[in-house]
């Protein structure tokens, strides 16, 4: 036996005791399906080599070895696919990951096909794909997208909406699993706005404008994602929290709550309940805020324990379409998405751990205190010779052997980019 099935066995043991059933848990572990963005592989670049990237989000950095291409990206993501377990995941790419062949495809022209090489990778590997449509990063999208008052300019970005939503009918109808099409524009105003309501009556009608187009659900959701503010949009951003949860909730599209999106001590694992009172499905943008938006690499902290807390502990995971949102170009980017994805499906593992029909009890039966000791001790439980365990049997590296394994990597391949 190995010392990782040692420890496990051990782990077993304590959880048993408290009525947990690890080998339960790591099954449940293996539907999960997380949603990978490929925007961490080149700093959300695209391929239109439109110049810098823009629309109030950054990256910053210059590790070397960044994807330059579709067939780098997808090198990089097989790579990373080596060292992260599971079997049920999705990438999320976005518009500006459209390969033309040197031919030049207006957003407001795109088609499936220009996405076929995603497609057919995807399909080989068994793997979805999720899609967002690029309201940054372009000439147009300078002055507002879907709240311009140029209606010429609003026409070019609905059309783009509409063309995205066709693409992710595509890939769940290629892919047999149904796509997220994700909705989110950078518009606002760097300073005091007058009138705050006509960008966003703007925003309402381009969104129905958008959504007029019938695709069946089995296929392609749409899902409307909010932000507090951006850099260089600090006083007021059309798509806000209400505005997005009013028009999801009115017009029964997904509500995506991005981590980094709120007021630093705003947390979105405490909207989660709210949320699922009103709303079928849930959309999620892991990420990790660091001051403001900094979409930091996901770390296990507080906060992301805490929103696979209430996945678990509400019943939402079947419903929660979770996906990441970071793009670190100072370290390894590789690496970046390693960390970020593993210590997710971790969380997720350490509150399928949790005995939560006992804590529930204590809490009904007004025992607080129990609660409260309960909580804090199972901090100290050995979730992590279950994850441990759990990469053991599914075949990836165990521990921080991951590493080795992406800096041989970078020496081999990334190093000669
Ligand atoms: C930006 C949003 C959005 C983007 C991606 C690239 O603040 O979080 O989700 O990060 O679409
Ligand atoms: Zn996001």
């Amino acid at each position: 036996m190995s010392n990782i099935e040692k420890s496990y066995q051990l782990a077993k043991e304590a959880y048993a005791a408290l009525g947990v059933d690890t080998d339960k848990a790591m099954q449940a572990l293996d539907n999960l399906s997380i949603s990978i963005h490929c925007w961490q592989g080149d700093d959300v670049a695209g391929f239109e080599n439109a110049g810098s990237l823009s629309g109030g989000i950054q990256a910053t950095g210059n590790y070397p070895g960044k994807a330059r291409n579709g067939e780098e990206l997808r090198q990089d993501l097989d790579k990373l696919f080596t060292v992260v377990p599971g079997k049920n995941h999705k990438i999320n790419i976005h518009a500006i990951y459209a390969e033309t062949d040197g031919e030049n495809v207006s957003r407001d022209e795109l088609q499936p096909k220009h996405f076929q090489k995603w497609v057919d990778w995807a399909k080989e590997r068994g793997l979805g794909l999720d899609f967002n449509p690029s309201y940054f990063s372009h000439p147009l999208s300078e002055n507002g997208t879907l709240t311009n008052k140029d209606e010429n300019i609003r026409k070019f970005w609905i059309e783009h909406g509409k063309r995205c939503r066709k693409i992710g009918e595509y890939f769940g109808k290629e892919l047999g699993k149904k796509c997220v099409t994700n909705f989110w524009i950078p518009d606002g105003y760097k300073d005091i706005p007058v009138d705050r309501y006509a960008p966003r009556a703007l925003y309402k009608d381009s969104l129905d404008q958008i959504f007029a187009d019938k695709i069946d659900s089995k296929y392609n959701v749409d899902a409307v994602e909010s932000k507090v503010f951006g850099i260089g949009v600090e006083s007021y951003t059309a798509g806000s929290h209400e505005f997005c949860m009013g028009y999801a909730i009115k017009n029964n599209k997904l509500l995506c709550l991005d981590a980094g999106h709120f007021h630093p001590t705003e947390v979105i694992s405490n909207k989660i309940s709210s949320i699922f009172l009103y709303m079928d499905e849930l959309l999620l943008h892991v990420s990790r805020p660091v001051r403001w938006d900094s979409d930091h690499v996901v770390i296990l902290d507080d906060e992301l324990n805490a929103i696979a807390q209430e996945l678990v502990r509400g019943d939402f995971l079947s419903k929660t379409h979770i996906a990441l949102d970071f793009f670190d170009a100072s370290i390894n980017r590789v690496a970046a998405w390693a960390i970020g994805t593993r210590n997710t499906m971790k969380a997720v593992l350490t509150a399928l751990c949790e005995p939560t029909q006992m804590l529930k009890k204590f809490e009904n039966e007004g025992d607080f205190t129990s609660r409260l000791a309960m909580l804090e001790e199972l901090k100290g439980y050995p979730s992590s010779a279950v994850w441990d365990y759990y990469c053991e049997t599914r075949g990836v590296p165990v521990r921080e052997a991951w590493l080795a394994e992406i800096k041989q990597y970078e020496k081999d391949v990334l190093s000669k980019r």
